[in-house]
């Protein structure tokens, strides 16, 4: 090789500050295009992730060629969404470059928080469902397992939430538009999807009856790489997202009828299929649109799976031996008809062969209860767009019926609740029963969501197979929700306990002894100062409200929806705001109020109590009465950015859901491990945080999920009896109702009155409420107690070691997918 290359090469992967500033000037020149005097922010982020992602590659090739040439088996985590957001620091921190890379741009006199700050966040996901898998990513890569990400490219990601007078209003999220460095297009990797047409009978070569699928629409899938980049740097996995693209076989007939322009707008139209992300949480909207999603990137990433294993195989016997498919909800489960059809249809498998393949490779994980959120497409809709797959869902259910009638002795009820399909009214296929059925592991996300699972949702299924359930707690991962949001707190951490925290989370129990030691109580709280300060100056300049520094951080962010109560948490701050005007000579704990949270645009309850969180800080805000003791703020556009900047800085952490509808959260989790303390129910993994953390460094107020269940099945409860029993709650209400925060439009609130009053306040705030005050009291007494609240802040810390999404992943591996770390051989390249 010509030597010149050779050394240009080896520059190209230099980790030294030399190298690094070379190699930025030498990607702005010639691949941004611009000279250092008119390069912009955005032009230097480009340039410096380019110039990463080269120090990224030759490791990835290394990393896949190892799994190629061990033949590994590898896990394929399907997901209709990934909440990533910025990759500069994560890259960054995981290759271990961050200091160099810091020098080496302020050697170039640029500021690395300006370089960062240019990036737009990637936000593939609605919430935590969407952050779970970015989460499972990194962990993977971060323990060599060899796993894949398959999900949509979109092109818009979630909304841009802005307020307009205290509404929320929708923006497209341009996150592509000025290019992704991340990612390497694929142009050659690209399969066909089909939609609609019909299916053919006929008889195959031995004289069987055999289908095919005919006069479909077509569209093609093409492949975006993103290196999924480990901690260490030593595992470089895939996301691979799909988009797609028109197909080029244009029907010729057109042309001649003079309608070319008709036959271009169609193909056109064929890519509107991963434009835009569906905005809705844990709600399902039955669109055709998203069902077109679901099955386009589920049918590319089985072809793409079977095709890589076709790479060493010529049975498909060990198809289960190779790849493990896990299915994140329902949305991929379409999935299991797919791989039944490209194994009989396809590839001439016998039915049953396929089927016993199908479910040995497939594993699903349930996210919710709600049952407003389980998927149920209309069989009329799956027969139009999918013909096959409807036929092979019916043949699918009657084998399994008929085999379990004979053990139900006449119970039609058990059978026709089994059945994957639901006869009541329009007759629905029930996706969750699908991706039972056609799986080997099920699990939920925590224990009290799990066992929930087998009480209610699949509770004749679980009968039928209990096996087949298994909980899997989440988790985090703490190389973004520590070491990168926290800094402060990392540094002290490591120089405390070593940095072996950062791969294996269990290590920060070493931190419980320092609870004890006043020296290092002194520097946690220096340490969440420092973040609460540089929250405050995130509020002034999103909100223009000054906020004290010295007041508890009360922080509640996440989606909003009525059964995360952020309704609860508002009663409360209008209750406090009573009690401080009503006594202006205590000298009161001041606190803050910090919301954040996006509402799914046609949820119009949602959108309506962020107007109301908008509207009682305006009064809140402005009142000299209370002074500082009180400010209330509603960050826009939470993202995981903002998260980032938001997490760290929290004293308490609002987990206040109705008790048995959060699945797991995983906000919490990130609070907690940050050093806020919980305020929460006894709900999904709050349950097991309360369980870790010890139950005196928690606040646990409210109803269990079994007295939830108890109340909502006798019909016994009345808010208006609790309501006229709580004068706090009740002169709440009342100002709500008469207009105190809505003097322009008095009747505003009626909506959120009526929920809580007369339509029997199903999320049972009013039943919670006079519990959820006194454990604010408690939290606020304690607040005066520093050092108390301090040493109770750092055993949160210290023992939320096991929800490192790293545990989460390491059990999946072992109990559900059997895949196990490989490592690459790395010795081909010189990497330093
Ligand atoms: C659950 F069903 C869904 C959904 O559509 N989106 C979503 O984010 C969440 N979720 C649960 O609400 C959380 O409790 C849970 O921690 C998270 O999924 C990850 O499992």
């Amino acid at each position: 090789m010509d030597a010149r290359y050779k050394s240009r090469d080896i520059e190209r992967r230099s980790l030294d500050v030399d190298g690094l500033k070379r190699s930025f000037l030498e990607w702005l020149v010639y691949s941004v295009g611009k000279d250092a005097r008119a390069a912009t922010r955005r032009d230097w982020f480009h340039t410096v992730a380019l110039a990463v992602r080269d120090r990224v590659v030759d490791r990835w090739m290394d990393t896949t060629r190892s799994y190629y040439h061990e033949d590994a088996k590898r896990v394929y985590y399907l997901s209709l969404e990934f909440l990533i957001g910025r990759l500069l620091t994560n890259s960054l921190s995981n290759l271990g470059i961050m200091d160099e890379c810091r020098q080496a741009l302020d050697r170039l006199g640029l500021s690395m928080e300006d370089v960062v700050d240019a990036e737009p966040d990637a936000a593939l996901g609605n919430g935590g469902l969407g952050r779970l898998a970015a989460c499972f990513l990194d962990s993977m890569a971060s323990q060599g397992l060899p796993g894949y990400g398959y999900g949509i490219r979109y092109e818009f990601g979630l909304f841009e939430q802005r307020f307009e007078n205290g509404w929320q209003v929708e923006y497209p999220e341009q996150w592509l538009q000025f290019g992704n460095p991340w990612e390497f297009a694929r142009p050659e990797v690209l399969y066909p999807v089909q939609f609609y047409g019909r299916v053919e009978e006929f008889r195959d070569s031995v004289g069987e009856r055999a289908y095919r699928w005919v006069d479909a629409d077509r569209v093609l899938a093409m492949a975006y790489d993103t290196p999924v980049v480990g901690y260490g740097g030593d595992t470089i996995n895939t996301l691979r997202l799909w988009s797609a693209r028109a197909t080029r076989d244009f029907n010729f007939g057109h042309f001649n009828d003079g309608a070319y322009m008709k036959a271009v707008e169609q193909k056109i139209l064929s890519e509107n299929l991963s434009r835009v992300l569906y905005p809705n949480d844990a709600t399902e909207t039955g669109k055709e649109l998203r069902l077109k999603q679901e099955y386009f990137f589920t049918s590319a990433s089985l072809q793409d799976i079977l095709r890589r294993y076709l790479q060493h195989h010529t049975s498909f016997d060990n198809l289960p031996n190779k790849a493990a498919i896990q299915l994140n909800d329902t949305h991929p489960a379409i999935g299991i008809a797919e791989l039944m059809r490209l194994l009989v249809d396809q590839h001439a498998l016998r039915w049953d062969n396929a089927w016993e393949i199908t479910r040995a490779t497939f594993a699903y994980t349930n996210h919710t209860l709600l049952p407003e959120a389980l998927e149920a497409w209309p069989v009329r809709m799956i027969e139009r767009v999918l013909p096959r797959h409807m036929q092979i869902i019916y043949e699918i259910n009657a084998k399994f019926l008929n085999r379990t009638k004979a053990k139900a002795a006449g119970d039609n009820a058990r059978l026709s609740r089994l059945s994957l399909i639901d006869e009541r009214g329009e007759r629905r296929v029930r996706m969750g029963n699908l991706a039972f059925l056609g799986s080997h592991k099920v699990n939920g996300v925590s224990a009290l969501h799990t066992d929930l699972m087998k009480q209610t949702v699949f509770n004749d299924f679980h009968e039928e197979f209990p096996d087949r359930i298994n909980n899997k707690t989440n988790g985090i991962t703490p190389r973004r929700w520590l070491k990168q949001a926290n800094p402060a707190l990392s540094e002290l951490i490591t120089t405390r306990i070593g940095q072996g925290w950062i791969s294996d989370l269990s290590q920060i129990s070493a931190l419980r002894e320092k609870a004890d030691d006043v020296v290092f109580r002194e520097e946690f709280r220096r340490a969440k100062r420092k973040n609460k300060k540089r929250l405050a100056a995130y509020i002034a300049r999103q909100t223009g409200e000054e906020v004290l520094v010295d007041s508890i951080f009360d922080v509640q962010v996440k989606r909003m929806h009525e059964y995360k109560r952020q309704l609860l948490n508002v009663l409360h701050t209008i209750a406090l705001y009573n009690e401080m005007r009503d006594n202006p000579t205590v000298s009161w704990v001041p606190v803050t109020k910090i919301f954040a949270g996006k509402a799914a645009p046609s949820y119009h309850m949602a959108k309506l109590i962020i107007k109301l969180i908008n509207d009682v800080a305006k009064v809140v805000n402005h009142d000299p009465s209370v002074h500082d003791n009180l400010k209330v703020v509603l960050l826009p556009n939470y993202n995981v950015t903002a998260a980032e900047i938001i997490i760290p800085a929290a004293d308490l952490s609002e987990q206040i859901s109705t008790a048995g509808m959060e699945a797991s959260g995983t906000g919490n989790m990130k609070l907690a491990l940050n050093g806020a303390l919980t305020i929460g129910t006894l709900d999904g993994a709050n349950v097991e945080i309360r369980e870790h953390v010890g139950p005196d460094n928690i606040f646990i107020f409210g109803m269990t999920a079994d007295e939830v269940n108890d109340l909502r099945a006798t019909g016994g409860f009345n808010p208006r009896e609790v309501i006229a029993s709580n004068p706090s709650l009740k002169r709440a209400l009342d100002m709500i109702s008469t207009g105190a925060f809505s003097p322009d439009d008095r009747n505003r609130y009626h909506p959120i009155v009526q929920a809580l009053t007369d339509g029997g306040d199903h999320f049972l705030v009013t039943a919670d409420f006079a519990d959820y005050c006194q454990a604010q009291d408690a939290a606020m007494q304690l607040y005066r107690d520093q050092e108390e609240w301090t040493r109770k802040a750092i055993l949160n810390t210290a023992n939320m070691g096991w929800f490192s999404s790293d545990r989460t992943v390491n059990e999946y591996a072992e109990e559900v997918w059997d895949v196990h770390p490989v490592h690459p051989n790395h010795e081909g390249e010189g990497y330093r």
